[in-house]
C-alpha cells in the first residue's frame, strides 16, 4: 500500500530524503550514526572487555556463525535449552555492561525519527560479522512488548540485509546496509522475517574485515 512519507499513519520522517520508508512501519536512515561512529565503536571495544563476543550455540546444536554480546539491563543468548534474555552473562555470571548513555540516545532518537516516540531499549545485542558470517531469515519474537519497535545501527563493511514479510516462504527485498546506517521497525514490520547474506571479504578503513551491528530491543 502507498502511504505518502508526509502521512501521520505510520511515522513521519523528517525532510529528510536519506530517509526511506521500506515497508509500513519501518524506516531507513542512511548515515544517521555517522558523526557518532568513533564513539559508538569505543563504547563496544569497552562492553566487550567486560562481556567477550561469542559464538552462541543454537537449540539444534549449531555454532552462529555471528558472535555476539550485549548491554543493558538483560541480553539475548541462545543455548540447547533455548532462546531468551537474561540478566546475567552466562560466560561471567555477571551483569551485562550497563548501556552507555550514547547508546540509549541514538537509539530514541532514531526511534522519533521512525515514528515511535518514548522508545525505552533495555537490551542492545551486539553482532560480530566476520566474512563469511550471517543471520538466516528469522523473526525476532523473544521479546517481551511486539509494540516496541527495534533499531538497528551498522557499522563496518557493508552487509545486505534481506526482509519479507510475514511468512519465511514470502518475496524477499535486499537492502545494502553501510557503515552509519540506522533503520528502525516497528507496527506491522515489527514481525517481519529477515536476515543477513555472509559478509563478503574487504577492508573497511575504521574496522578493517569486520561489520558490527547494534539492535536495540525492549525486551522485558
Ligand atoms: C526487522 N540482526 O540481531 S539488523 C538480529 O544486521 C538481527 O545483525 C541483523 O536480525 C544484523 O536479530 C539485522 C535489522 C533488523 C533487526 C531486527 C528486526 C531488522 C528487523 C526485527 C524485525 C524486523
Ligand atoms: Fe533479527
Amino acid at each position: 500500500m502507498y502511504a505518502p512519507s508526509t502521512g501521520d499513519l505510520f511515522g513521519d520522517a523528517p525532510a529528510d530524503t536519506r530517509h526511506t520508508r521500506l515497508v509500513e512501519g519501518a524506516w531507513l536512515l542512511r548515515g544517521y550514526a555517522l558523526d557518532k561512529a568513533s564513539t559508538l565503536l569505543a563504547a563496544i571495544e569497552h562492553i566487550a572487555v567486560a562481556a567477550p563476543f561469542r559464538h552462541l550455540i543454537t537449540p539444534g546444536g549449531f555454532r552462529m556463525s555471528v558472535a555476539m554480546t550485549n548491554c543493558g539491563t538483560v541480553g539475548w543468548v541462545s543455548d540447547s535449552s533455548g532462546y531468551r534474555y537474561q540478566p546475567g552473562d552466562p560466560l561471567s555470571g555477571r551483569p551485562w555492561p550497563p548501556m552507555p548513555s550514547i547508546f540509549l540516545e541514538l537509539a530514541q532518537s532514531a526511534a522519533q525519527a521512525g515514528g515511535f516516540p518514548g522508545f525505552t531499549p533495555d537490551a542492545c545485542l551486539i553482532n560480530r560479522y566476520q566474512p563469511g558470517a550471517r543471520l538466516t531469515l528469522h523473526q525476532d519474537k523473544d521479546e517481551g512488548d511486539f509494540g516496541a519497535p527495534i533499531v538497528s545501527v551498522s557499522l563496518g563493511l557493508p552487509a545486505t540485509f534481506l526482509f519479507g514479510g510475514n511468512s519465511r516462504n514470502g518475496r524477499q527485498q535486499r537492502i545494502p546496509l553501510q557503515h552509519g546506517d540506522v533503520v528502525t521497525w516497528g507496527g506491522p514490520a515489527r514481525l517481519y522475517y529477515h536476515g543477513v547474506l555472509p559478509l563478503k571479504d574487504g577492508h573497511h578503513a575504521v574496522l578493517g574485515a569486520q561489520r558490527l551491528n547494534l539492535t536495540f530491543r525492549r525486551a522485558r
